[in-house]
């Protein structure tokens, strides 16, 4: 009769060695509930001999039980440390990765800025300004008169076509250029007069790479006495080298405007491909910034301005296409997307 008794105490310290040995290998949680099932569970290795201790004499059995019971409560608490010490390095883990610096000043909400054509705009403004030049506005909806005929396009002339117009039924139209606020200073101001007018432009036409149907113009004017080609170039310079703050390469070629005599049309060396032709030059390698020239007389005179005694020169520049060149975009249409990745970072 002892035999059984005796075995199963053997029985029972080898369970226990190799339950504590378990606990202390296992390395993760899923690990320690597998010997936990395996050595306490209802079918479990303790009570396959607990099933046994009936078969055992009173005194055995309540010897035996009373070690079963031991047994029992040291891998309890054996398995409830390790696990403790688990979830206190599974806390520690979050903590290190959850790291919070509270005297860190709270994000708050994000600063926003100018647009970048708005920026652009600034910066030729204050140039110009500092350049003795004033700042005026016009109405984006315009009359035919101011748009066309004071700048020497008669109804039936063709550069009308050039300049793909948005009508309004009520015979307004939307401005094809900043062109008709020079008319507006001219009949507002009397000479001399330095005037820029920057402002949003409409056209009818195709939108591509380098075309928008609404982009942003620049008008530039000077009256007075003696006023040459030479100092529209000088101004011209002025303005490129101030806004790429380098030496950029610009071209002047013979351009038609029927508003100005004679007439040129500025371009820069492409900015997005350094000249070596993309889709924003259409492989040409230079990008069409500007049309300018020397006042045609009729444009003063409709101003009632004596052209024997004043002359003047004008520029329109493309402030949008200025824009592209200065942050070296691809594509015109980004700044009308309204695409927040793209605004934040100017
Ligand atoms: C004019 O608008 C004339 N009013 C400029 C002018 C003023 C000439 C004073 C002489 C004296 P033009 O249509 O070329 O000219 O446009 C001027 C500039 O606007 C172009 O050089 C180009 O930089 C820009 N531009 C023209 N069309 C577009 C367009 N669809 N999208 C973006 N920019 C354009």
């Amino acid at each position: 009769m002892p035999e059984p008794a005796l075995s199963l105490e053997s029985l029972l310290s080898d369970l226990e060695a190799r339950a504590r040995e378990r606990i202390e290998a296992a390395s993760t949680r899923e690990e320690l509930e597998a010997v936990r099932i395996e050595a306490l569970g209802r079918k479990g290795t303790l009570a396959q001999v607990s099933k046994q201790l009936g078969s055992l004499p009173a005194e055995e059995r309540a010897r035996i039980g009373r070690l079963l019971n031991a047994v029992k409560q040291d891998l309890e608490q054996r398995l409830a440390a390790r696990l403790a010490e688990f979830e206190r390095r599974e806390l520690e883990a979050r903590l290190d990765a959850e790291w919070l610096d509270l005297t860190r000043p709270a994000p708050g909400p994000r600063p926003g800025s100018l647009h970048p054509i708005t920026q652009l705009q600034y910066e030729i403004e204050d140039l110009f300004t500092s350049l003795g030049f004033t700042v005026l506005d016009g109405p984006e909806v315009e009359t035919e008169y101011h748009n066309f005929d004071a700048l020497n396009i008669p109804p039936d002339h063709p550069a009308r076509d050039v300049q793909d117009t948005f009508w309004l039924v009520d015979g307004h139209l939307l401005r094809t250029h900043t062109s008709p606020v020079q008319v507006r200073g001219m009949e507002k101001f009397r000479p001399p007069l330095r005037m820029i007018a920057p402002g949003r432009v409409f056209r009818n036409e195709e939108v591509d790479a380098s075309h928008e149907h609404t982009f942003y113009q620049v008008e530039g004017m000077m009256i007075d006495r003696e006023v040459s080609v030479a100092h529209l170039i000088y101004f011209m310079k002025v303005l490129v080298n101030h806004i790429f703050r380098r030496e950029t390469e610009v071209r002047l070629r013979p351009g038609y405007f029927p508003f100005v005599e004679p007439g040129f049309e500025l371009d820069l060396a492409c900015l997005v491909c350094n000249g070596r032709g993309c889709p924003v030059c259409k492989h040409t390698g230079w990008v069409e910034m500007l049309g300018c020239g020397l006042v045609h007389p009729n444009v003063l005179r409709m101003s009632g301005i004596d052209p024997e005694e004043w002359m003047g020169w004008a520029f329109g520049l493309g402030l949008t296409r200025l824009a592209m060149m200065r942050y070296g975009l691809d594509d015109i249409r980004w700044f009308q997307s309204g695409d927040l990745r793209f605004l934040r970072q100017f």
